[in-house]
């Protein structure tokens, strides 16, 4: 009997973002974004890297998506970056940013990859910045302004549309952090506010599919999770990760779901909670389609005293990627979206991202032998298949990465492709995974 087998009509893709592959970060009237600043601060990214060439995908994506073709790849989840589009972030169109992306979807159409595309993945445009970027409201005005361009000129060709990607990044890493752009250390009162103004955003970009997109569009939004996993399957052990997973979602899913903030988030934060106008939720809470979570990790959460989540340290030695945040939990992929499912009843899931980095070394004779990235993969595939089965509705799988990347404050270290770039030569090499990985999309099992 033939196990690991994934549900027909199962998706299989992979995914990149604008930022971290395009270069031509000044190019055809491309305007800056908060991470081109952010990457000429002195000590922000490793290396002194920046974005400026990243893999040239800018001219090259024709190669890549031919590349992507011949490892049979039928899904790609892309991203528009907005001050190509806008580069003040309102007002002025920049033609020749249209036209890329025109171009771009053509040669998507060409190859016969379906576009997933996600509104904005962290390039906000320095212009908007300059004016107080996500703490200030008028910033969610100039991304509904954006969304419904970018629906109204490519909603006849792109029909599933992933709003934000991880709001927990823009505005904790980037704000209270500081580890991501614009890299700012923010009360809690701006934190707050920044969550609100992001997934209103969000609600936006629902709202604009619904206006100007096909009858058959598909929307959603990408959120990060580290996965509470409980440290036993018992129900004492899983209420806890349930509790963890919902207290970590409190600024997010909870509103989006549930069309409200729940009182004891409001009541904790006090003052510092956010200002928000009677009907937001209205707009917070629009259907979406499916919900995509972005999972590379997690937490290991059982039962503490009257049930509360007690999340435990892990043991010296644990196996971890070469970023030392990721470390290999593979019942993350399991634990994420059941309970996105049990609490939040949503009806399809997506794993928007899934990957892992390693320093890999250069090819060697047109070979990689990432073995460890093969079996990370394989062991988080396992786990979500078991999730499957259970009757988890998870619909589609899309690794992270297609190429070796920007990997924003690593820079070009962390390396999370199945496809190894030479970043001085742009020289493009399927590591072991890719081969691998085009079997478990041609054949919809693990192999
Ligand atoms: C994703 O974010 C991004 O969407 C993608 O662009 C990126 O390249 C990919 O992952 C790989 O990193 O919370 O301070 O301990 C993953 C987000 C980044 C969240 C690292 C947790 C750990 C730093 N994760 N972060 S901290």
């Amino acid at each position: 009997m033939p196990s690991l087998v994934f549900p027909n009509k199962f998706v299989w893709g992979v995914a990149m973002a604008a930022p971290q592959i395009e270069g031509a970060s000044f190019t055809d009237g491309k305007g800056p974004s908060i991470w081109d600043t952010f990457a000429r601060k002195p000590k922000k990214i490793r290396n002194g890297d920046n974005l400026d060439i990243a893999c040239d995908h800018y001219h090259r994506f024709r190669d890549d998506f031919e590349l992507m073709a011949k490892l049979g790849v039928k899904h790609y989840r892309l991203s528009i970056a907005w001050p190509r589009i806008l580069p003040e972030g309102r007002g002025s169109i920049n033609q020749a940013g249209l036209d890329y992306y025109h171009s771009v979807l053509d040669a998507l159409q060409d190859h016969g990859i379906t576009p997933w595309v996600t509104m904005f993945h962290w390039d906000l445009p320095q212009a908007l910045e300059d004016e107080g970027g996500w703490r200030v409201r008028s910033t969610v005005d100039a991304f509904a302004e954006y969304a419904d361009l970018i629906v109204k000129t490519f909603g006849d060709r792109v029909k599933n549309w992933i709003t934000l990607n991880e709001i927990f990044c823009i505005a904790t890493l980037g704000h209270e952090v500081g580890s991501k752009a614009p890299g700012t250390h923010e009360d809690p009162a701006v934190i707050n506010q920044i969550y609100h103004h992001a997934i209103l955003c969000h609600g936006h970009g629902v709202r604009a599919v619904r206006e100007h997109g096909q009858r058959d569009s598909r929307v959603g939004l990408a959120e990060i999770t580290v996965a509470p996993i409980p440290v036993t399957d018992t129900p004492r052990d899983i209420a806890a990760a349930r509790k963890a997973f919902i207290a970590s979602q409190i600024r997010v899913l909870d509103p989006i779901y549930r069309g409200r903030y729940a009182t004891s988030y409001l009541n904790e934060a006090g003052r510092a909670a956010p200002k928000f106008h009677r009907n937001d939720f209205d707009l917070i809470s629009l259907p979406t389609d499916f919900l995509g979570l972005n999972i590379y990790t997690g937490s290991f959460v059982r039962a503490g005293k009257h049930g509360r989540p007690e999340t435990l340290p892990l043991p010296k030695g644990y196996p971890s990627s070469d970023c030392s945040w990721l470390k290999f939990m593979p019942q993350a992929l399991h634990w994420g979206p059941r309970h996105a499912a049990e609490i939040y009843k949503v009806k399809a899931i997506y794993i928007t991202e899934n990957g892992v980095g390693y320093d890999d070394p250069a090819p060697v004779d047109g070979e990689l032998f990432d073995l460890h990235r093969r079996d990370y993969l394989r062991n988080y595939l396992c786990e979500l298949q078991r999730a499957i089965a259970l009757g988890v509705p998870v619909k589609g799988y899309f690794l992270w990465s297609f190429l070796d990347n920007f990997e924003w404050e690593d820079g070009y270290t962390s390396r999370f492709g199945i496809v190894h770039n030479d970043f001085p030569t742009q020289q493009r090499t399927p590591k072991l995974s890719a081969h691998w990985y085009a079997r478990v999309m041609a054949e919809n099992r693990i192999v």
